[in-house]
C-alpha cells in the first residue's frame, strides 16, 4: 500500500514513520510520503488560505492551492520521490525492485484503481472499524490535511470527479487539523494489512470485529497486590473459559456502548445465552 499525506505541517506526521508502520516500511508492505503544501502556494507569502466567503471567523483553505497539489499527489502527475524508509540502509529500496518486478509509477492506472481521497474532518462520517477493514485492501490512498475551518468544498467536489473522496471524522470532538486524525486513520487501516502484525488472530478478536468490546485480559503473575486472575482463566476448560469471555464482553458492552447491544439484537447476532447474560445485570 502506498500513503500519501499533504499537510502543513509535515514534521507532525513524523510518528508514520515509528513502531508499526515503521516495522511496515521496513517489511515493504507500505510506502509512505509526506507532502508540504505550501510548495503548491504560488505567492511571495506562501499563503495556503483566505476569508470565507459569506463572513463569519477564521480562514477557507484555498482551491487554487489545493488543486494543483491533489492533481500532482492523487492523480499522479509527480514524479514520485525515492519511497521513504524506516531504516536508513533501505533507503530508495522499494518493494517492487526487491521482488524483481519492474519499477512502475504509484498511482491510477485504470478506472478502478483510482486512489482513495481521504479528507479528515470533524463534519465527515464516523470513522469505523469496518472502514478501516475495507481501506487496508486499497493499493493507494492519499490524505488531505485540512486546517483552519476547512479546504473550499469545491476541491472536495472536483476531485469527486477523479477519485473516491471519503470525508471522515475520528470522533464527535474539534482538533485543530486532521494530522492527528491522519495518523488514527492510518494506523487502523496498516494493522489490519495482512504480515503487519504478528498474529492475525489478534484482530479477529479485535474490539468491533463481533460488534462487542473487548473484555479484560490478564497475564502472569497469578497473585498481584492483593488482585486475584479469575479463576475461570485458569480452569484449561476452553469451552467455559469462550463463554466467560462473551460474557465479560456483553456485560462490559451493555455498560459502557449500550447502543452496541441494541445494534447486535436487532441484527438477530446475539443467542438466548448471550441474551441470559444481559438479563442477569
Ligand atoms: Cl477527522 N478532523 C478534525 N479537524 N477534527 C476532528 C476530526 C477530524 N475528527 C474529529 N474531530
Amino acid at each position: 500500500m502506498r500513503l500519501d499525506v499533504i499537510t502543513i505541517f509535515p514534521d507532525y506526521l513524523e510518528p508514520l514513520r515509528h513502531a508499526l508502520l515503521g516495522k511496515a516500511i521496513e517489511k515493504g508492505i507500505l510506502e509512505v510520503a509526506v507532502h508540504d503544501l505550501r510548495n503548491w502556494a504560488v505567492d511571495v507569502h506562501k499563503s495556503v488560505d483566505d476569508t470565507p466567503y459569506g463572513g463569519g471567523p477564521g480562514m477557507v483553505m484555498k482551491p487554487t492551492v489545493w488543486g494543483p497539489a491533489l492533481d500532482d499527489v492523487a492523480g499522479g502527475t509527480m514524479d514520485v520521490t525515492p519511497l521513504d524508509s524506516a531504516l536508513p540502509h533501505l533507503n530508495n529500496i522499494r518493494h517492487d525492485d526487491r521482488t524483481g518486478a519492474l519499477p512502475h509509477r504509484y498511482g491510477p492506472i485504470t478506472e478502478s484503481e483510482k486512489p482513495l481521497l481521504i479528507v479528515p474532518t470533524p463534519a465527515g462520517q464516523p470513522f469505523t472499524q469496518a472502514m478501516a477493514q475495507a481501506w487496508s485492501a486499497e493499493q493507494h490512498i492519499v490524505f488531505a490535511c485540512g486546517r483552519y475551518e476547512g479546504i473550499d468544498q469545491r476541491v472536495i467536489e472536483n476531485a469527486a470527479e477523479k477519485y473516491r473522496v471519503e470525508e471522515v471524522s475520528i470522533g464527535d470532538y474539534v482538533l485543530i487539523g486532521g494530522e492527528v486524525a491522519v495518523l488514527v486513520i492510518a494506523e487502523a487501516i496498516v494493522r489490519l494489512i495482512p504480515g503487519v502484525l504478528g498474529n492475525t488472530r489478534s484482530h479477529q478478536e479485535d474490539s468491533f470485529s463481533d460488534g462487542l468490546l473487548e473484555g479484560p485480559s490478564y497475564t502472569k503473575p497469578q497473585q498481584w497486590r492483593g488482585l486475584e486472575v479469575p479463576a475461570v482463566l485458569l480452569s484449561g476448560n476452553h469451552g467455559k473459559i469462550d463463554r466467560w469471555r462473551r460474557d465479560q464482553s456483553l456485560l462490559r458492552t451493555l455498560q459502557r456502548r449500550p447502543e452496541l447491544i441494541e445494534q447486535l439484537r436487532a441484527a438477530g447476532k446475539l443467542s438466548e445465552l448471550d441474551e441470559q447474560t444481559l438479563e442477569s445485570q
